[in-house]
């Protein structure tokens, strides 16, 4: 799927505004045929947002069901004999959507993208219905997963990770143009050799009988560099300029289907020429050990919720060049397709992972403790999951496949991951992401209750992401035992020989509150805590990159050890910083 576009054959209409918006409460809308007129009792939604904060209602914010959207949009009277294609940049965790009367798709999965052709449906020059329903339960058999147990005071969603499940229509919907002859996939791999640089290129198209496909490949400022022709081929680039971290060079490779001088289809496939590579112990990004500094993050921000907004993007990546953060991993599920952009951009490193995260009963929340149920059995995580998880790797890697921001593919966080059914569950989930994606590393990312020498799924990654929390959820406030066991644990996974990024490692923090002995929750105990964890990495050659949990403070569901959601930001929720940025910033910045 080629991700909206205008071009000389393509055109777009974004359909983000307000929407008619309500909530299901009695799961009557499919049965009354909502989609039929314009919805009932109706209030209104902007689009991209979570729903859950905008409403201002506990009773919105907390609700478990479906949700329906609506709006009506005039098809552009110019689309006359064009294919017209209604685009879903994600709907979480679920969506039916309906054109007028008709039913038109169904996805699963909150944080890829669906669209449908719908040319049938419409006239150019009117309007049409377009309506979603949305729904956000989470099951045994979702990615995430989660259960709706009965309780006395009626059903009530459960879920086991730390992030608050927020829902609705988070991304662009877009209505589009394209031809009835058009491209419908394109993947590029790079390399290069010295001084030249290869793209190789493979392209699928819909309806093309008799065309051919012609590539250009232009550089930054539109030269043209090299040009090719064929559905599968590889161009040369000379005097090649490489994407690097910090650098993110792009070309942009144009892709037309023609007859001739006619042209029936385009395309621009922005293109950066890097190559990855796992050496024993060392993470090579263009042959050069890579070392990746920076956080885990989330889609959180006030109001919006996981809704993409631009203007907190920009800042948060303007935060990560005055910190001096070169990376980051999309904890816990697929950013934005806009972040992937910016990164590609801006030669920010991306460590990309689905949403798979809350496979552990053994831990809720990000904190240990039994969730009274059996983590794998036919009755929980179950091989229906483990289709929908490999589905979720799939698409996840359909659509970043091409962006050289991301080089490595995380198909888990923190799963169960010491028992025979961890293994079992896994295996064939990493030669999923091999055969999707040939080029890039896969891993997934390992948690404290499966230490060194417990992890059974560790053996299938090509590099070990590791979350620790020594000092903060064991030896609490024990920086000088949290060192001494931190260090034996790391220094027996180094022996394994591959990479080791420490994914997570962070403490709960207060802004503003301060002492002068340092104790959990006060920022200056952040930074003796990130100070010990330096330490110990500093004296493994095999720490590949420190991530700390978390760029900002975030929402989760409610517990009592979380204040107003999870501390563990390096930045408040707001993005100020606390004391720790100061300091990270003389650590990872050479100029600081
Ligand atoms: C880890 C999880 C992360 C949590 C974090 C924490 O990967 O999602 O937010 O711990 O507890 O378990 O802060």
């Amino acid at each position: 799927m080629l991700r909206p576009q205008d071009t000389a054959t393509r055109e777009t209409k974004r359909l983000d505004g307000i929407w008619a918006f309500r909530l299901d409460t009695d799961s009557r809308g499919r049965a009354d045929s909502w989609y039929a007129a314009p919805l009932p009792d109706a209030g209104e939604m902007a689009v991209p947002a979570s729903f859950n904060d905008v409403s201002a209602d506990a009773a919105v914010r907390d609700y478990v069901g479906d949700v329906w959207y609506q709006r009506t949009v005039r098809v552009p009277r110019g689309w006359a004999g064009q294919r017209v294609v209604l685009h879903f940049e994600s709907a979480t965790h679920r969506a039916t959507v309906w054109v007028d009367d008709h039913e038109v798709t169904s996805h699963e999965g909150g944080y890829t993208p669906f669209e449908a052709d719908v040319t049938e449906l419409v006239t150019p020059g009117s309007e049409v219905r377009v309506t979603a329903c949305v729904n956000n339960s989470l099951s045994f058999q979702t990615i995430p997963p989660g259960v709706i147990e009965q309780t006395p005071a009626g059903p009530a969603q459960r879920y086991w990770h730390d992030f608050f499940n927020y829902a609705g229509l988070h991304r662009s919907v877009w209505l589009t143009a394209r031809p009835q002859a058009h491209l419908t996939d394109i993947t590029v791999v790079t390399d290069y050799a010295g001084t030249t640089g290869s793209v190789r290129y493979t392209v699928e198209a819909d309806a093309a009988d008799g065309l051919e496909v012609r590539t250009v490949l232009r550089d930054a400022t539109g030269t043209e560099v090299a040009t090719g022709s064929g559905a599968a081929g590889t161009l040369t680039v000379p005097d090649v300029t490489l994407w690097q971290p910090g650098r993110g060079y792009l070309y942009a490779l144009e892709v037309r289907l023609v007859r001739g001088d006619e042209v029936h289809d385009s395309y621009v496939q922005t293109v950066g020429i890097r190559t990855v590579e796992v050496r024993g112990a060392e993470f090579l990004i263009n042959g050069e050990p890579f070392y990746f500094k920076g956080f885990g993050k989330h889609e959180d921000i006030p109001v919006t919720g996981k809704g993409h907004d631009n203007a907190w993007m920009v800042h948060d990546f303007r935060l990560f060049g005055w910190i001096g953060a070169n990376s980051f991993r999309t904890s816990h599920y697929p950013y934005s397709e806009d972040v992937l952009d910016h990164c590609d951009r801006h030669g920010i490193v991306v460590i990309d992972e689905t949403a798979a995260v809350g496979l552990n009963m053994g831990l809720g929340g990000g904190i240990f403790g039994s969730q009274g149920y059996t983590t794998f059995s036919p009755e929980t995580v179950n091989d229906t999951t483990q289709q929908v998880h490999a589905q979720a790797i799939r698409e996840l890697v359909a659509r970043d496949k091409n962006h050289p921001c991301v080089v490595l593919w995380s198909i888990a966080n923190e799963p169960e991951s010491d028992t025979q059914g961890a293994e079992d569950y896994f295996r064939p989930l990493f030669d999923v992401a091999r055969e999707a994606d040939p080029t890039r590393p896969v891993g997934f990312v390992n948690v404290m209750l499966a230490p060194y020498g417990k992890c059974r799924v560790s053996q299938f990654g090509d590099v070990l992401m590791l979350n620790r929390y020594y000092g903060w959820y064991v030896n609490t406030g024990d920086l000088a035992n949290a060192e001494i066991a931190w260090r034996t644990e790391l220094e027996g996974w180094a022996s394994e020989n591959k990479p080791i990024i420490i994914t997570e490692y962070g403490a709960d923090t207060l802004t503003g509150l301060h002492a002068v002995a340092p104790q959990p929750w006060d920022e200056e105990y952040q930074i003796a805590y990130l100070e010990m964890n330096h330490r110990v990495f500093d004296s493994i050659p095999a720490v590949v990159g420190e991530h700390v949990w978390n760029f900002a403070d975030f929402q989760t569901t409610p517990g009592i050890m979380r204040v107003d959601g999870n501390k563990k930001g390096v930045f408040t929720r707001e993005r100020d910083p606390k004391s720790a940025a100061f300091y990270l910033r003389k650590r990872w910045r050479e100029d600081a």
